[in-house]
């Protein structure tokens, strides 16, 4: 008997086509939204918090209006706010970026030929502002709807059941790829098959109706919704567009070296959390130069460290490498190749070392891989060496 794929992972349901949310499931609108709030309650002396997003996240542009007026006691109505927001929104829309695997899903779809809807409480002219600055995104949709071309928007099923009829399907014949709570109900009231990917972090238990959860769009696998599987995973890894983050390595203030026997090198979140926020928790792996030493294989966790409960993402490079001294404070720069996986919850400390240590292991066979090993030789690894530009020594 063969041991397939489908045999470790069993097929949910056999669906034929996709309907996508746009934002906060294929874009970073949060980021932008963000922004454009604080800047605008600044001017009422008001602080936007970012504690409370979940007050406007999936909602349509009134609702979200309402909670903000309601939230912060602004002199002024729902409507007024909303054509403000809008109109500060409006000039940013195409500085609003693709969360990490949407390109990658949307090619993948569109490549295999699976009929796509986008599905967006925000209105029509809104959504096809946004997505024109992505190119090839909207030629990909063969149904595109906004929330103004309902009657009611998400968390009524109405939205994603035209969706269904438009692209002659039944809804039991889509599958739903959300980040929202109300686009969630929206999806299981029309009787249709929901992925949740939350875009708010640490809220994976409010999305118990969805089907599935996953951290990212990077963690999406269409086999188990008997569509066509992604071919880009190698040995256990996800070849992703490098990104390249470096600086001292501070005090560690993890259980790393005392309670996993792991010693991980901490750089400051406070510097990067713009960038971090960027990228889903998970385990990353790729080449890490420390200034006087040189260049290691590296595996990283990003997450909330779930030890001290920090409000801030934590990077946590493992260097792949026995080192007989600690090295604070010393320069550390890394280059990031790939991805392995979500971060998860163990049951018990054994099983995380076990899995941490696994991690490793794949990142050190993957990072011989010529599409990986390349990146050893980054100009960003070698610049600073050997100190900076002014006291460079021969190498
Ligand atoms: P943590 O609990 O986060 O691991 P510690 O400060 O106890 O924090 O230990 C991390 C330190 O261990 C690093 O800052 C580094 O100086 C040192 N270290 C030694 N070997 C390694 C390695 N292979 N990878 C990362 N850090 C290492
Ligand atoms: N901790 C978790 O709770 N879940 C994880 O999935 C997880 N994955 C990790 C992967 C790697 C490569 C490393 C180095 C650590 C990981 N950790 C994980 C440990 C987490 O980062 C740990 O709580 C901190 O190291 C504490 O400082
Ligand atoms: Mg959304």
């Amino acid at each position: 008997m063969f041991i397939t794929k489908s045999m470790a992972m069993p097929i949910r349901k056999l669906v034929s086509c996709v309907i996508l949310d746009l934002d906060g499931t294929l874009l970073n609108t949060d980021g932008i939204v963000s922004d454009v709030l604080r800047v605008y309650l600044s001017k009422f002396g008001k602080q936007w918090d970012g504690r409370r997003a979940h007050r406007i996240v999936g909602k349509t542009p009134l609702e979200a209006a309402a909670a903000i007026v309601e939230d912060y006691g602004l002199p002024l109505s729902t409507d007024e706010l909303s054509t403000e927001i809008t109109t500060m929104l409006s000039d940013q829309w195409c500085n609003i970026k693709a969360l990490p695997g949407a390109n990658r899903l949307i090619k993948h779809l569109k490549g295999h030929g699976v009929p796509m809807a986008l599905a967006s409480n925000s209105p029509r002219v809104n959504i096809e502002a946004k997505i024109s600055c992505h190119p090839g995104w909207k030629e990909s949709f063969s149904v595109i709807i906004g929330g103004d071309e309902v009657k009611a928007g998400k968390p009524s099923p109405e939205i994603f059941l035209e969706a269904a009829k438009r692209l002659n399907l039944e809804p039991s014949n889509c599958l739903i790829v959300e980040d929202s709570l109300p686009g969630v109900m929206a999806g299981k009231a029309a009787g249709i098959e929901v992925v949740a990917v939350p875009s708010l972090p640490k809220q994976s238990h409010l999305y118990t109706s969805a089907d599935e959860v996953i951290n990212s769009l990077l963690d999406l696998r269409p086999e188990m919704w008997g569509l066509p599987p992604f071919e880009d995973w190698i040995e256990g890894t996800l070849p992703i567009e490098p990104w390249y983050i470096g600086g001292p390595v501070i005090k560690g203030f993890g259980r790393g070296s005392k309670v996993l026997g792991i010693p991980t090198a901490n750089l400051s979140a406070e510097g990067y959390a713009e960038f971090l926020s960027e990228h889903p928790s998970g385990v990353y792996f790729g080449w890490c130069q420390l200034s006087t030493r040189g260049v290691y294989k590296m595996v990283m966790s990003i997450g909330w460290n779930p030890y001290f409960n920090n409000t801030e993402k934590t990077i946590e490079p493992w260097l792949l490498h026995d080192f007989d001294e600690d090295f604070y404070g010393e320069e550390l720069r890394l280059a990031i190749v790939g991805y392995i996986r979500a971060e998860a919850n163990f049951p018990s400390l054994e099983s995380l070392i076990e899995k941490i240590h696994e991690d490793g292991k794949i990142s050190e066979r993957a990072l011989e891989l010529p599409l990986y090993s390349k990146y050893r030789d980054d100009p960003y690894l070698k610049s600073s060496l050997h100190g900076d530009k002014n006291h460079s020594q021969p190498v």
